[in-house]
């Protein structure tokens, strides 16, 4: 599924494409979180023609809650339901199950929860997971895992992983034993946790390898931990992973985040972080982060970024999209989403470049600190 292109000389970045049945997704890559079927504010023809998506994501437990896997089959799966028609990587549901829902209980079996939205039971187990994401027909699935909390004991985080290696087998023979529904090949992504121990991440990271997954993610880390730990354990993982599958890392997050995580190996990432800030006014620029709620920002009548191929820093005054996100305005909230995305999906294309020509070992670490200033 993976094909690594090239390796940076002087990091472990990596160029390569990862081909899906709904095409070739050249990497590393950022993927837009769509969980509900949705980039929320942004119209499919607008991800593909400006953001220039290659690949979005959605979520297992927001889309069996609601809709419900009733509505997606009969729509013929999550691409005909949405009329998106690029690959889609769905998220199992365990790391939601546990930031989301009320009452929720780990044994054995699975994860059982009551639903956020009206009380009601119901349990994911490494098995109906899968069944659910054949449903869905994302081309990429995710295992059922338990990503700990920060921080946890060293006892917590080893029983927490060996449920995840358990679940993983389970998972495997699940998705191995069932048929796509719509006559769409799908992938499974294994994923490795272990919090941060480095004893425990080293055996998940083999565990995984050592099964037969077609690409590999990093979970449990962008979990409240140091930023040095998220970076450090991210090392450390890919150490271990195979260099012919690709590796995703889960959740992961700000626009200098991704520059270190490509440095240290990783192919994807995917964050709600591009679309959520925007909805506060939090945009990111190449040189450095603007709150544009900000006073100093009302009488400015000057654009952000002349250059940059969005709207919202090329066609609107700074003092106007102030005005529109401190009035909670629609077209305001969506400006900035679409600006967001366009602005991570920019700067992989911009990463990638600079993996092809051998100039992103020089240039990585000094622009991450420039997109972390504040303006
Ligand atoms: N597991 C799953 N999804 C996730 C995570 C995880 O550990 C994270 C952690 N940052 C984000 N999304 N299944």
């Amino acid at each position: 599924m993976y094909t690594l292109k090239s390796t940076a000389s002087t990091t472990k970045a990596r160029l390569g494409q990862l081909e899906t049945a709904h095409g070739v997704i050249e990497t590393p890559i950022f993927m837009p979180v769509g969980t509900l079927g949705t980039v929320k504010g942004v119209s499919q023809d607008i991800l593909k023609e400006r953001v220039k998506a290659q690949i979005i994501l959605g979520n297992t437990y927001h889309l069996y809650l609601r809709p419900g896997c009733d509505i997606i089959r009969e729509a013929g799966g999550l691409h005909q339901f949405m009329n998106w028609d690029r690959p889609i990587l769905t998220d199992s549901g365990g790391y939601q199950v546990f930031s989301l829902s009320d009452n929720r209980e780990l044994d054995e079996e699975g994860a059982h929860f009551k639903s956020h939205i009206d009380g009601s039971s119901h349990s994911f187990t490494p098995e109906n997971v899968v069944e659910t994401q054949r449903i869905l027909g994302s081309d990429i699935m995710m295992l059922l895992d338990e990503c700990p909390p920060y921080p946890s004991s060293h006892e917590y985080a080893k029983n927490s992983m060996e449920l995840t290696h358990r679940w993983a087998k389970r998972g495997r023979k699940a998705f191995l034993e069932t048929e796509p529904l719509y006559g769409h090949k799908q992938a499974q992504f294994g994923i490795v946790q272990g919090g941060t121990y480095k004893d425990l991440r080293i055996e998940s990271a083999k565990f995984m390898a050592d099964q037969d997954f077609e690409g590999i993610a990093i979970g449990g880390l962008s979990v409240g931990e140091p930023t040095e730990l998220l970076y450090e354990f991210t090392d450390l993982n890919t150490d271990y992973l195979p260099k012919d599958k690709a590796r995703y890392l889960m959740g992961v997050g700000t626009p200098a985040n991704l520059l270190h995580g490509v440095a240290r190996g990783v192919d994807m990432f995917d964050c709600v972080m591009p679309t959520r800030n925007a909805r506060n006014g939090s945009i990111f620029t190449r040189h450095g982060k603007v709150n544009i709620r900000n006073a100093q920002w009302k009488e400015h009548h000057e654009l952000l970024d002349p250059d940059f191929p969005s709207d919202l820093c090329s066609k609107y005054t700074m003092a106007y999209v102030h005005h529109l996100i401190r009035n909670n305005e629609i077209f305001g909230l969506v400006l900035a989403s679409i600006h967001n995305l366009t602005f991570y999906l920019w700067l992989m294309d911009e990463v990638r470049r600079r993996i092809a020509d051998d100039t992103f070992g020089d240039w990585y670490e000094g622009m991450a600190e420039k997109l972390d200033e504040k303006l």
